[in-house]
């Protein structure tokens, strides 16, 4: 069984949790964390991870089971470490894995993997996704079968340090007023290998239209994407960072702009904030991670999740979890 706003799993440390309902079922795809010694670091040194299990339960509440090991980094080509938080889809009847991790130079790539099953094991792609980079790809089909990638998350996620799709690793993080960072944009081509154009940054704008900027702490970008479309809006939802809120912005288009509407989920236990929203069975419902079972660590979370309100005007009501 897995209580609301409890671990859903204890025996393995579970982070960064994409859910998606395939075929009836409820999936988790979260990322695995290890219960090593490393160091915290601003670079995000300590989220040491090798793998992927995928997890799924007939409903929130009933039993979960782990299916076990469904990607390596030994078996990513040209992949070397940090196989941080992961998205899936479906399409054309096979599942795909996306997944971000650093190559040999230390540079952060997208990779995508193949299956026949929600579970996997899944295949990877010999190279990472061309014009990808950094981490956090979320993963959105809508309505008339398109698929985009949402894509990226600053400092230890290096999206800050890329320029017209060339790396510096020399580039300072804006800062003060100038304008935030923001997601990489993509649609995904039909066979979900590859991009249709190079990616592009979203706009998150505040209600006058204006970006928000880098010292909007509370309201900026910092990592953790994620898309929903409710009725006829989509729902960019991010992670702080700094602040540690999940937030979110509306428009009427996947591509965006996006208006910031507010917060989703206040700072739980740990640094880390991240999320996926899914509908299921009429309710919505809102999987996050914290460190509270671990007592804080940063690097040993455990994924959880809690009925989510959306309200008739389209807002979505704040969640403390922690009260
Ligand atoms: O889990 C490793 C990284 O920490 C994720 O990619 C970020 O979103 C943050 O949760």
């Amino acid at each position: 069984m897995s209580q609301a706003r409890e671990p859903i799993v204890t025996h393995v440390f579970t982070a960064d949790p994409s859910a998606h309902v395939f075929d009836g079922r409820l999936y988790v795809y979260p990322s695995h964390d290890l219960p090593h010694d490393g160091k915290n670091s601003e670079e995000g040194g300590q989220y040491i991870m090798e793998d992927y299990h995928v997890f799924s339960m007939t409903r929130p509440g009933e039993d979960v089971m782990d299916h076990g090991e469904a990607l390596h980094v030994r078996d990513v080509p040209w992949a070397e470490r940090m196989m941080w938080a992961p998205d899936a889809a479906c399409k054309n009847g096979k599942y795909y894995l996306y997944f971000p991790a650093k190559d040999a130079d230390g540079i952060f790539r997208i990779g995508v993997a193949v299956s026949d099953s929600p579970t996997g094991p899944f295949t990877p792609d010999a190279a990472p996704i061309p014009e990808s980079c950094s981490i956090d790809p979320a993963v959105f089909t809508d309505d008339d079968g398109r698929s985009y990638l949402y894509f990226g998350g600053i400092w230890g996620g290096q999206l800050d340090r890329w320029v017209d799709g060339v790396y510096d690793p020399s580039r300072k993080t804006p800062v003060g007023d100038e304008i935030a960072v923001t997601p990489l944009f993509a649609e995904l081509s039909d066979d979900m290998h590859s991009f249709r154009a190079a990616p592009v940054h979203v706009v998150i704008q505040d209600e006058n239209g204006e970006p928000i900027r880098v010292c909007d702490e509370e309201r900026r970008f910092f990592e953790g994407s994620w898309m929903n479309k409710i009725g006829d809006t989509y729902y960019l939802s991010y992670s702080t960072g700094t602040t540690h809120y999940v937030a979110y912005a509306t428009s009427d288009k996947p591509q965006g702009p996006f208006t910031y509407r507010g917060i989703i989920l206040k700072p739980v236990v740990g640094w880390t904030t991240q999320h996926s929203i899914v509908e299921f069975e009429g309710k919505w419902y809102l999987f996050y991670h914290d460190c509270e079972f671990s007592g804080g660590i940063d690097h040993r979370r455990t994924v959880k999740w809690t009925e989510l309100t959306i309200h008739e005007d389209g807002s979505i009501e704040t969640l403390d979890v922690r009260h």
